[in-house]
């Protein structure tokens, strides 16, 4: 019994340095350690042997060893699988140029720089504001009272500390008049925001230019003056528009300037709500109350005021017809504007 141990440990030692993939260990181990394999034909022998319990012990280290030796052969198999899936994997090298395509400027920037360089152009600041302001900036500097009705036409959003997500760029006119003083030119892009329902022009967030003038004898002529020469240096061609009164507590007289539908041309169509014309910039003449509380001499001096939808114009210089899609964040929307 003993030396037919050490016979099968040599062939098994053998067998094991040969034994080369997975399929192989699996049949050593069923050739030793299976039912029918030496191990179990040595343990039915073991009736026969003369010193039993020495055999039976050298039978189960044998075993055991087998066990062992076929487990570790497992394992070290497994490792060098792992190594070498590691080594033939695609190395990471930071050199390596990783994006082919570079971003596109959203439409929104490209319609904001284009609108600041026309007004750089004619003498213009540009100016940058807060988003959040406090009911002051946005309100009651610009002539509306608490509990005025002019209130209800821009419903925001409120923070717990009584400040506000600013509705319109007008809320910092205040602080520029204050900033500069008279005689002053500046412009100031920014976002917006309303709580209201949104359809195809209207966003909750959405982008706006505020642009002031202020100087000794500024009048409406000068207003409409800076209004055409914006919008045909923008669109390049003649576009339609038409000027009504409209009414805005900070201006008087106030204007609302449309735009012809460019998505229609003026049938009606859901981008403009079906009447063939959008509010893009209303404007007009800064009302005295709103230059004294900034700090100028309204016996001096006078001003106008636009607030420009510039979401609205990028919509119609590019012909979007859905307002939300700028904030959809759809490449596919986004990625056909200029590259970078
Ligand atoms: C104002 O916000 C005034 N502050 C504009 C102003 C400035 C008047 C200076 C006089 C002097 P209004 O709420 O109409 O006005 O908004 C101005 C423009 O912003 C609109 O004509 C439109 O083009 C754009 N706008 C307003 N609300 C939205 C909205 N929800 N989504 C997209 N664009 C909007």
């Amino acid at each position: 019994m003993q030396n037919k141990i050490l016979e099968l440990k040599s062939a098994f030692a053998a067998a094991l340095a040969e034994a080369s993939g997975a399929a192989a260990l699996e049949n050593l181990r069923v050739e030793y350690l299976g039912k029918k394999g030496h191990i179990a034909s040595l343990m039915s022998e073991l009736r026969f042997a003369e010193d039993k319990k020495a055999a039976g012990q050298l039978i189960n280290d044998f075993k055991t060893e087998v066990t062992e030796a076929i487990e570790r052969a497992v394992e070290e198999l497994r490792a060098a699988a792992i190594a070498e899936k590691v080594r033939s994997a695609k190395k990471y090298n930071p050199t390596l140029k990783m994006h082919e395509e570079l971003g596109s400027y959203h439409p929104i920037t490209l319609a904001t720089r284009e609108v600041e360089d026309i007004f750089i152009s004619m003498g213009f600041t540009i100016e940058n504001y807060d988003e959040i302001v406090d009911d002051y900036k946005c309100f009651e500097a610009l002539n509306i009272p608490k509990h005025h009705p002019a209130r209800d036409m821009q419903d925001t959003y409120y923070l717990d500390n009584g400040q506000l997500l600013k509705t319109h760029t007008s809320a910092a006119q205040n602080y520029i008049m204050k900033k500069y003083g008279a005689p002053l030119r500046a412009i100031f892009p920014g976002r917006c925001f309303r709580n209201e329902s949104t359809d195809a022009c209207h966003e909750n967030t959405f982008f706006q230019m505020e642009g002031m003038m202020i100087d000794e004898n500024i009048s409406i002529s000068n207003l409409i003056y800076f209004m055409k020469t914006m919008l045909s240096e923008v669109f390049q061609r003649d576009v339609k528009v038409r000027l009504r009164p409209g009414f805005f507590p900070f201006v008087e007289p106030g204007f609302e300037l449309d735009i012809n539908c460019e998505i229609c041309g003026g049938e009606g169509c859901p981008s403009c709500k079906n009447s063939g014309w959008l509010e893009l910039c209303p404007c007009g003449m800064i009302h005295p109350n709103v230059l004294r509380e900034g700090g100028i001499d309204t016996e001096k001096y006078s001003g106008f005021a636009f607030g420009l939808g510039l979401t609205r114009l990028a919509m119609m210089k590019y012909g979007v017809k859905d307002i939300r899609d700028f904030n959809s964040g759809s490449l596919k929307a986004l990625s056909q504007f200029k590259s970078i």
